[in-house]
């Protein structure tokens, strides 16, 4: 690989980028990621952690644990939409919820392993003896730090990396590579005084600028299975899956809709469905409707808990016949647990009769105490 002009190649890689359906490319030096370890033993210790992230910090923090002699990294991004084109209307009697931007398309997993694909077959056609390890998302590094070093953008105050051209509408990935390519500078441009994001989150969850307490983010809670608390499932809103309130008030983010990838733009009703329909939503439909979005990788329990959420936080009285029936028929306990807290949430007559009603025959222990508070709450409010 002696005669190779590095320089020269990465330049040539990046004026390849778009033609492979890249939006940025950038280069990161494969040197340990010190800092990083300190702040993700610091972010464990403090309990910060969601239980998503690679469990071993050593992994985390050092290609040549996961790659020989790795020279450098190579990191990418694709934008992706943030506006939808005349959305539906949520109106009394046909309400609906919303997934997060990051969810709208085909699943970005897929995407940009295809991407990382392209680009490596473009490199090996160049260097034969090229030797490369991609991964997006669920691969052990951290795709943020990555990037954040490759100069893809800098890492805001709402912990998202933000590229000047794409604001943080954009999803990451990258290769570790045997190739030498000489690194890029980090951006230059940063949050400056501005702190929107951190005022804006609902619950707190951003402690600090750049530091996540993702117990507490909305984002991380959509992605559970359990039962939620109280005070997080009012928070929740009608967020199906993921949260982008910390994006949407960016003014970086001002203007950014990019919608040149057909696979990652939006169909209206699978991103903004109604929510009715997906209480009674099985198996099957919900693989045709969202097996292709990332937002199906926890399965359909965690998008039907919050559709139910959903209905209690819009307080809409024409709901109460469907979430009876949650409560009364579901086989799983969680929901019709939280059936129970969005018919008190709901509240009325018909609400307090389905709750009753439930009361007499529910067995499950976690779920009569769901409705005994429900029907408390009910009775504290009249
Ligand atoms: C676990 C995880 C989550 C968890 C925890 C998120 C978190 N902030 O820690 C939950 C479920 C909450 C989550 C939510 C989201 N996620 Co997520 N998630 C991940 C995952 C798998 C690991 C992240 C992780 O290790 N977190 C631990 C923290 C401590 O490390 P880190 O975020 O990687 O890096 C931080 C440190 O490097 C630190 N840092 C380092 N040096 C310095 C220096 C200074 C001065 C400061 C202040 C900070 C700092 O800041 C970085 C950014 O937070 C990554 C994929 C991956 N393999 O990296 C995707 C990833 C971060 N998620 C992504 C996305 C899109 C989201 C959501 C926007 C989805 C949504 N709309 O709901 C939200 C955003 C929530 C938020 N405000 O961060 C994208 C981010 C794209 C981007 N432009 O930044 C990633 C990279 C997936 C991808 N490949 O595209 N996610
Ligand atoms: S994703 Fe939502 S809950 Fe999480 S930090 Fe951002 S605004 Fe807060
Ligand atoms: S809202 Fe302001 S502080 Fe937060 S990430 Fe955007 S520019 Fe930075």
């Amino acid at each position: 690989m002696n005669k190779i002009d590095w320089e020269q190649l990465k330049a040539e890689m990046k004026d390849a980028a778009a033609s492979l359906g890249i939006d940025k490319i950038g280069i990161a030096s494969a040197a340990p990621f010190t800092e990083l370890r300190k702040r993700l033993e610091r972010h464990r210790e403090l309990g910060y952690e969601s239980g998503f992230e690679e469990p071993d910090l050593a992994k985390r923090t050092e290609p040549s644990l996961l790659f020989e002699d790795p020279k450098s990294i190579i990191a990418i991004a694709v934008a992706y939409p943030s506006k939808l084109q005349d959305p539906p209307k949520s109106e009394p009697g046909a309400r609906r919820g919303i997934l997060s931007r990051s969810a709208w398309g085909e699943d970005y997993h897929g995407v940009l392993r295809e991407r990382l694909r392209r680009l490596e077959a473009w490199l090996q056609e160049r260097v034969p003896e090229g030797r490369f390890l991609g991964m997006v998302d669920t691969g052990a590094l951290s795709d943020r730090a990555v990037a954040e070093r490759a100069g893809i953008g800098w890492i805001g105050s709402n912990c998202s990396i933000i590229t000047p051209e794409w604001g943080s509408w954009v999803y990451l990935g990258e290769m570790i590579t045997n190739l030498p390519l000489p690194p890029d500078a980090p951006v230059t441009e940063s949050c400056g005084s501005c702190t929107a994001c951190i005022d804006a989150c609902p619950t707190d969850a951003l402690v600090g600028p750049g530091q996540l307490n993702s117990q507490r983010c909305i984002s991380f809670v959509t992605q559970t299975k359990g039962i939620v608390s109280d005070e997080l499932m009012r928070k929740i809103g009608n967020r199906l899956y993921g949260c982008d309130t910390c994006q949407i008030v960016c003014p970086e983010n001002k203007g950014k809709n990019a919608t040149h990838h057909p696979e990652l733009m939006p169909d209206n009703e699978k991103v903004k469905p109604l929510l009715v329909p997906l209480l009674t939503m099985g198996n099957r439909a919900f693989k045709e409707q969202y097996g292709a979005s990332s937002s199906a990788w926890r399965g359909r329990k965690p998008i039907q808990r919050n559709a139910v959420i959903a209905l209690g936080n819009f307080k809409d009285a024409s709901a109460i016949p469907d979430l009876a029936e949650v409560l009364h028929g579901d086989t799983r306990f969680e929901l019709r647990a939280t059936a129970a807290w969005s018919l008190g949430r709901i509240g009325g007559e018909a609400a307090a009769e389905a709750l009753r009603a439930a009361q007499l025959r529910e067995q499950d222990e976690t779920v009569r105490e769901a409705i005994m508070g429900a029907l408390s709450s009910l009775a504290a409010s009249t």
